[in-house]
Parts: structure tokens; C-alpha cells; sequence
């Protein structure tokens, strides 16, 4: 018992000092540009009623001649991305879904493009504390995620 007691204790503390000790890291956060489907038949489920916000993000594509309906929506994954103030960030973006993807980073003056099948990459050093918003510039409302740097100090 003494000996676990011991190793809560330790753990704990490793855990407790995280954020000041490993501010100023080097991290590198893989994502993916994707575009989730889903649909069905209008006899199993009925076509919704309700439309969508509007935008290239989200589309809803009405039954076909089959019955058959679908949704399907754009998105960065993953789309909060937490940082301590003072990393070095990479982020590696793969492009699976849509040919493009313009992308800024509001607050920090950086924009890059994804394009299908590529990796593109993007390295910055996050000294800006805050929650800043990215976004692709094509498919609106719905391919907005957060860069959330937390403050050092
Ligand atoms: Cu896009």
C-alpha cells in the first residue's frame, strides 16, 4: 500500500507540473480534411424538412430516383487543437475529401492550402495566448475548428 500511495504521489505531481515544463515544445499535430457522409432511403427515414445552414460546408442532396438521400459536410479533424504558450507547432494537414482547402489562422497572420492527397504543413510558434479560429475559405460554416494556445506563466 505505502509503495502505491507513493506512486499516486509522483504521478500526480508529473501531472500537476505539465503545463509549466513542457511549455516551449516542439509538437505535431496530424489532421485530416474530410468530409463525412451518411444516407439512406426515403422509406426507411423520411428527407429532413429543415434545411441546413447555408454555405459549402453542408449539403444535403435531395432523394433521387431511387429514394435514396444524403448529407455529408466538411471538416477539419481534429478541429480544437491545444497548445501551451511558447510551443513550436506543426501542424500536418492531410487532404482526404475536396480538391482544396484555403486555410487562415486568425491572430496569427498565417494561411496555407490543403489540397487532396498531399501533406501540407505548417510550423509556427505559438506566443500568442488565447482561443483563435481557423478556417477553410471554401466550405463555410462547418470547416471552422480553434487553435487554443494556453497562457505560460
Ligand atoms: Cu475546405
Amino acid at each position: 500500500m505505502p509503495a502505491m500511495m507513493l506512486s499516486l504521489a509522483a504521478a500526480f505531481t508529473v501531472t500537476a507540473a505539465y503545463p509549466a515544463e513542457a511549455a516551449g515544445m516542439k509538437r505535431t499535430i496530424t489532421m485530416v480534411a474530410v468530409e463525412p457522409k451518411g444516407g439512406t432511403t426515403v422509406d426507411k427515414e423520411p428527407f429532413p424538412t429543415t434545411a441546413l445552414p447555408e454555405g459549402k460546408g453542408y449539403e444535403l442532396k435531395a432523394p433521387n430516383a431511387e429514394g435514396r438521400w444524403e448529407v455529408s459536410t466538411y471538416r477539419w479533424e481534429p478541429s480544437q487543437i491545444i497548445v501551451n504558450q511558447g510551443d513550436e507547432v506543426t501542424l500536418e494537414v492531410l487532404g482526404v475529401n475536396g480538391a482544396e482547402h484555403p486555410a487562415v489562422i486568425d491572430g496569427y497572420d498565417i494561411t496555407f492550402t490543403v489540397k487532396r492527397g498531399q501533406l501540407s504543413t505548417v510550423t509556427f510558434t505559438a506566443d500568442k495566448a488565447g482561443v483563435f479560429e481557423f478556417r477553410c475559405g471554401i466550405h463555410q460554416p462547418s470547416m471552422t475548428g480553434e487553435l487554443i494556445v494556453l497562457p505560460s506563466g
